[in-house]
């Protein structure tokens, strides 16, 4: 095993690498889970970058398939509707992650309908492709077919339950439309009938021999290897890549046929860099990664995708004639509190609600996910475990030895004091730079967090040692020797963890006196010693604590949520009494036609309506002001309580109360009960 020993150097600075992460369904918004594949390739990316190695990073939403067409059914708005929004949400999102991609496009984008018409039209002329005949489910009281998340049956393999395309609860193995036992529709329930249509198949058996060979030779993370390598050696169906949606790419040459997603989301990595090459007028840079050659084609994904990266993918790609990937790498799984991740039991933790926006520095959770466990073991989130690495490694170890020793030197030198290079400490630097370069290249990026902070500890112990504090006194030449060699810990530390802690990295490298952009600092540079004089700021520090009662907080909404989950799968609510007859009578909810609408001044959710409720027009204040504009709800007609006793918000008199539900799967997003065409006045009972 000599290749994977950790002296392997597998990114040179003469070959151009691509580096790619699995597109995200833009049917839901982000959550930890995703960021299991997105901080490791961000940060992969940025350590790569500093070893001055020529990396591009591209990604875009996934905008086909039947995650799309459902979760659009349930919304109640078309697929692209659904997709645009969810979309504008993860272009929005990953910035504030500091996760920087050079394109992000959507499999929508004719860059990839295009691309992926070429590629299958290749295979075509290749004699990958064949029409057969297929029994596939169909539904008699939904009226429809039933291709992938529409049925639900028993796994063939190891008989658990499955969605049509994969064992999503059991082995994980993908799944053949008509390959489930005791098919029933997802929707209905009801058993389905099989109904037999011409499909098109890829010729999948004919690279066995070529994905064992592939597979043995590819590099990232054993997980993809193995598991793969297994599912060859079982032997290979062919795949068939069309199904019976509206929705997707055309089947070129059988346009009442579409892709499966499976065939045009993979080619987004492709579409998604002539994107990036059209947008830097270079329109044939894109070649360099995916024409033969000595690009690095490198896919971050999630282990559940295996299957589709290292069988379908390298497939596609050798029967197309492009290059295959250099590496795979697949991530463990998130669970949630020593629970599997499911949003629907609300073991989930949303990115933008559970965590930007309690204020929490997206930076801390980057170094969580990173250093948490091994790229391919489960990462098993919980907000105790993420304090105690907020407070215990990122404040207690290293931002303690960076307040300390800038906070020293500024106090007693008001400079980086005079000194000479320490050989000990400039030979832990050296050690410390090359192990991070072996975790790059053994895609494990737990060693590179654990070797900072190993270097931070040897710098807390450095000055315990030293005791700066006493030599101030007793011999201030040696004290300015020993902070020179801490701030030399400091610089090189800043620019080790930059990779992983893009903004706090900034706000270090500035305390160091330094005013060029420590981003651009190679890897290489963390070996030289700072400038002696350099005058330095007042050092503040960087890093935070997570308090007590912001963690007993967060532990209580997952809590909460939690329970809602259990509850709504029983059917009830929580704590909610019943109410009598008599007492429901007593409310008085009428439809209400919005006259005007204005915000209330000096306040950020409360908007100020004229509602004309039949006999009367009536001012009502409502706090929907962070999700609607006074225009869109003017000219609504809604459901308001109008016999609530009378109250003043804000100082504004407000008498009744519209009535707006809160969406399930979307905490904080509430819904006016509109009732078009009604008359005012109009009871409700
Ligand atoms: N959209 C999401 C998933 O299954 C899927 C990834 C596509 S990567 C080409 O994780
Ligand atoms: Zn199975």
């Amino acid at each position: 095993m000599t290749k994977f020993s950790g002296k392997k150097r597998n990114y040179p600075t003469d070959a151009p690498v691509l580096v790619t992460c699995g597109l995200p369904y833009a049917s839901g918004p982000m959550h930890i889970g995703h960021l299991r594949t997105y901080v490791p390739a961000d940060v992969f990316v940025r350590l790569l970058r500093k070893m001055r190695v020529d990396v591009t990073f591209v990604c875009g939403s996934d905008t086909h398939g039947t995650p799309i067409v459902t979760a659009a059914e349930k919304a109640d708005v078309s697929p692209k509707e659904l997709y645009e929004k969810y979309h504008q949400h993860y272009v929005d999102i990953f910035p504030k992650l500091n996760i920087q991609f050079d394109n992000y496009g959507t499999t929508d984008d004719v860059e990839n309908h295009e691309r992926t018409k070429q590629i299958v039209c290749v295979l075509q002329d290749e004699g990958y492709i064949y029409p057969k005949d297929l029994d596939s489910p169909f539904c008699d009281s939904c009226g429809r077919s039933l291709p992938d998340r529409y049925v639900r049956g028993e796994c063939p393999y190891c008989h658990a339950d499955a969605r049509g395309d994969e064992c999503d609860q059991g082995c994980g193995r993908y799944l053949e439309p008509g390959e489930l036992l005791n098919p029933r529709c997802a929707i209905c329930g009801s058993p389905t009938r099989s109904v037999t249509r011409k499909h098109y198949y890829f010729k999948l058996s004919a690279f066995e021999d070529f994905l064992k060979t592939y597979l043995t030779e590819v590099d990232g993370t054993k997980n993809a290897r193995n598991y793969a390598l297994g599912w060859v050696k079982e032997g290979l169906k062919d795949w068939c890549i069309t199904r019976d949606l509206d929705w997707g790419v055309k089947y070129p040459g059988d346009e009442d046929l579409t892709l499966y997603v499976w065939v045009d989301a993979p080619i987004h990595y492709m579409s998604s860099t002539e994107q990036w090459a059209k947008k830097k007028s270079d329109p044939t840079a894109w070649e360099k990664f995916w024409k033969p050659g000595d690009g690095r084609l490198v896919h971050y994904i999630g282990q559940d995708i295996v299957y589709h990266h290292c069988i379908f993918w390298p497939a596609m790609l050798k029967g197309s004639n492009y290059n295959l990937p250099y590496a795979i790498v697949a991530s463990g799984m998130v669970k949630i509190e020593g629970h599997n991740f499911s949003r629907s039991r609300g073991y989930v933790v949303w990115i933008l609600d559970d965590y930007l926006d309690q204020g929490l520095h997206p930076d801390y959770l980057r170094y969580y996910m990173v250093s948490y466990t091994s790229q391919t073991k489960d990462l098993d989130f919980s907000w105790d475990a993420f304090r105690d690495k907020v407070n215990n490694e990122l404040v207690g170890t290293f931002g303690n030895f960076i307040y300390r020793a800038l906070h020293f030197s500024k106090k007693n030198f008001g400079q980086i004091p005079e000194g000479e290079p320490d050989a000990e400490i400039r030979k832990k630097i050296k050690q410390a730079i090359d192990s991070v370069i072996d975790g790059v290249n053994e895609y494990e990026l737990k060693k590179v967090t654990d070797t900072i902070l190993s270097l931070a500890t040897l710098g807390n112990e450095y000055f315990q040692e030293n005791k700066p504090w006493e030599l101030v006194r007793s011999d201030k030449e040696k004290c300015a020797h020993v902070l020179f060699n801490a701030v030399y810990l400091v610089k090189a530390l800043t620019i080790l963890i930059d990779p992983i802690m893009p903004g706090v990295a900034e706000v270090i490298w500035k305390q160091l006196g330094s005013d060029t952009d420590i981003h651009s600092i190679p890897l290489s540079d963390a070996i030289e010693p700072p400038i002696a004089g350099t005058e330095i700021p007042k050092p503040k520090p960087v890093i935070h604590k997570l308090e007590d009662e912001v963690l007993a907080e967060l532990n209580e909404s997952i809590e909460t949520r939690i329970r809602s989950a259990e509850a709504a799968e029983k059917g009830e609510s929580i704590d909610m009494p019943t109410v009598s007859f008599e007492d429901f009578k007593k409310l008085d909810i009428r439809a209400g036609k919005i006259l005007s609408c204005e915000r209330v001044p000096k306040t950020d959710k409360l908007l100020k309506l004229e509602v004309d409720i039949g006999t009367e027009t009536r001012q009502i204040v409502t706090g929907l002001a962070e999700l609607y504009t006074p225009e869109e709800l003017t000219g609504v007609t809604a459901l308001f309580l109008v016999n609530l006793e009378p109250k003043k918000l804000a100082g504004v008199q407000s008498q009744g109360m519209i009535i707006a539900v809160e969406k399930a799967d979307e905490k904080g997003k509430w819904l006016p009960v509109t009732i078009e065409g009604v008359p005012p006045g109009s009871k409700a009972a």
